[in-house]
């Protein structure tokens, strides 16, 4: 079982998408362990962005991901890293398939509505920073019909 760090950006908040994507991940099997709505200082934003501390998107980034209110979120499952990042999509909403969330619903690079984390580490680090009380234990009582 895996954790990972999943938010709706300040776009996705804005355009009313926070039921629509929460609902994806309902649907796919993987279970809540952590919500929250909060609008990020640029403390945080810098630390969960510091991989591109160096980009030239970085300052936007940080203004456009501290601009609103996010949806923080930790969903649990098998292989909920992949899991996760495959139906949110790749980066370009343009180039997203059709059925991810940033292929259905995005046109752009950087207004892409949701955050996925990419690996076990960067899900732990991210999970660390949004979640520092730390999530939900709990029994999903449906999981046994999502797992043989
Ligand atoms: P992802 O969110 O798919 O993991 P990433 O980690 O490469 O993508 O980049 C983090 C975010 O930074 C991304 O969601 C949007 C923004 N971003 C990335 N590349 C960008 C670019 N070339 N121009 C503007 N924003 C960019
Ligand atoms: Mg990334």
């Amino acid at each position: 079982m895996e954790t990972t760090y999943v938010m709706v950006k300040p776009d996705g908040v804005q355009r009313g998408l926070i039921g629509e994507i929460i609902g994806r991940f309902e649907q796919k099997g993987l279970k809540l362990v952590g919500l929250k709505a909060m609008v990020p200082s640029e403390e945080i934003a810098r630390a969960h962005y510091a991989v591109h501390a160096e980009r030239p998107f970085f300052p936007g980034l940080i203004k456009f991901v501290t601009s609103g209110p996010v949806v923080c979120m930790a969903w649990a499952g098998r292989d909920a890293i992949s899991v996760a990042r495959n139906l949110i999509g790749p980066t370009n909403g343009r180039e997203a398939p059709p059925g991810t969330i940033r292929g259905d619903y995005g046109m752009d690079i950087g207004y892409n509505m949701i955050h996925g984390s990419d690996a076990p580490e960067t899900a732990e680090f991210e999970l660390g920073l949004w979640f520092s009380e730390g999530v939900m234990e709990w029994d999903q009582t449906i999981s046994k019909w999502f797992y043989e």
